[in-house]
């Protein structure tokens, strides 16, 4: 039997502006395995000496409420560690690799184009995001400040969508009113809508499809003692993500090694399914596929893409030409695409032809035979490009003899 695929730890960014909790919720995992179905770091678990100390800090700094700022760095060495948890006698671990940035990079958007690069591209092609929102500030959710940030991550993920899983908290709930705190708890997705208001909701709903809403606190309710709430569910959702990651990457390995079987298994299933049940079951199936399909698909749609679109396919119509005289035009029409599948309308596309001689075509993609042979023709729209074949093989249209009339003057003459 094959081995299992091996899969990294899990990178995940906390991000947040300054003060919204990033690095207390850093120090409360030190302090996490309250009931039987809460998430701990064995010490064992912690890889490096630096990864402990600055785990220590940071639980110390919640405790004491100590505000020690993170500085701002282009980059930072992540906290490596795994957090176990066991329940009913299962034993789940999520190994983890997470990074703490300065807050100032998600209120500082220059600094963040800038210095802060490497978070970005971290943000998009990380495996996890845990967002912060400080539950006691409105300054959190400055409009124009978010909404460049979600730019910036979509130009970066060159995509108006970004797949990486996103924990969207408010967090230090526990500075709120008692009667707050459970409302957020109940209904977390609201209490962030409510926090962030509906545009800037629907735009972290519209670029993340993957995304839980939480309410936590680090410290809880106590000053002086580390009692969080909610973390554990962040944590959970996370290891959830994970395993859900590694199913996919698992499936996706099968069918290579198992193309052969998994062909004959599809053929006797389908047999079987003639023979025992006919073929209006075998349709009734189909149909629900069908509608399962539809569904799934309905959850992805979005409004339109923000930003702008870059061209991933050019596709040409037709994709080839044959022309049966020399110096005749047809056209050729280009579709370009941006990686989601949307036509991109006001595309920019350079026609080119490799062999002049053979045939020209115009920057509008009026293609013209000159000579036969064949060749192709190629639009390019950014980085992307398509091509048609065009063949050129004139076909005679009238034959004449000459000379018209020939006359003989005896049998068999010359
Ligand atoms: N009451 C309360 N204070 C918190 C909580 N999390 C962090 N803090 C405190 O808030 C301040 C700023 O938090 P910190 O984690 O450093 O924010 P960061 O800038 O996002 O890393 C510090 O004094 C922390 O001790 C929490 O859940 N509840
Ligand atoms: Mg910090």
């Amino acid at each position: 039997m094959a081995s299992a695929p091996s899969f990294d730890k899990d990178q995940v960014c906390l991000w947040g502006s300054p003060g919204s909790g990033k690095t207390g919720f850093l120090g409360c995992l030190f302090n996490l395995g309250g009931g039987a179905d809460g998430w701990v770091i064995s010490p064992g678990g912690i890889e490096g000496t630096v990864a402990a100390q600055t785990l220590l800090d940071a639980r110390r700094g919640l405790e004491e409420g100590t505000i020690n700022p993170t500085p701002p760095r282009s980059s930072y060495e992540p906290l490596t560690f795994t957090l176990r948890r066991s329940d009913d006698g299962l034993k789940h671990s999520l190994p983890i690799s997470l990074t703490d940035p300065a807050g100032e990079f998600s209120t500082d958007v220059v600094r963040l184009q800038g210095e802060g690069r490497a978070h970005l591209d971290l943000l998009v092609r990380g495996s996890g995001i845990v967002w912060l929102l400080n539950a006691e500030r409105a300054s959190d959710v400055e409009f124009t400040n978010l909404l460049k940030q979600l730019t910036l991550i979509t130009q970066e993920a060159h995509s108006p969508r970004v797949n990486v899983p996103l924990a969207l908290c408010l967090s230090r709930i526990d500075t709120l009113d008692e009667d707050d705190q459970v409302a957020r708890r109940e209904d977390p997705e609201e209490a962030v809508r409510d926090h962030l208001g509906p545009e800037l909701y629907a735009l972290f709903e519209r670029i993340f499809p993957t995304r839980r809403c939480f309410a936590i606190s680090s410290r809880g309710p106590e000053e002086g003692t580390i009692n969080p709430i909610g973390v554990n569910d962040v944590l959970t959702w996370l290891w959830e993500q994970r395993q859900q990651r590694v199913r996919t990457a698992r499936f996706q390995q099968i069918p290579k090694r198992l193309r052969g079987l998994t062909g004959i298994a599809v053929l006797v299933v389908v047999l079987f399914g003639v023979v025992s049940w006919g073929l209006p079951v075998i349709l009734g199936f189909f149909r629900t596929d069908v509608v399962n399909v539809g569904n799934t698909e309905a959850v992805n749609v979005g409004p339109p893409p923000l930003g702008p679109q870059v061209a991933a396919s050019v596709t040409l119509s037709p994709t080839s030409l044959t022309f049966a005289s020399l110096d005749s035009t047809a056209t050729l029409t280009a579709t370009v695409e941006d990686a989601g599948g949307t036509v991109i309308s006001d595309a920019t596309v350079s026609w080119a032809s490799p062999d002049e001689g053979l045939a020209t075509v115009s920057s509008a993609g009026l293609v013209t035979s000159v000579a036969t042979g064949s060749s192709t023709i190629t639009a390019t729209s950014g980085s992307a490009s398509g091509s048609a074949s065009v063949t050129v093989s004139p076909v005679a249209s009238s034959v004449t003899l000459s000379p018209t009339s020939l006359k003989f003057a005896a049998f068999g003459a010359k």
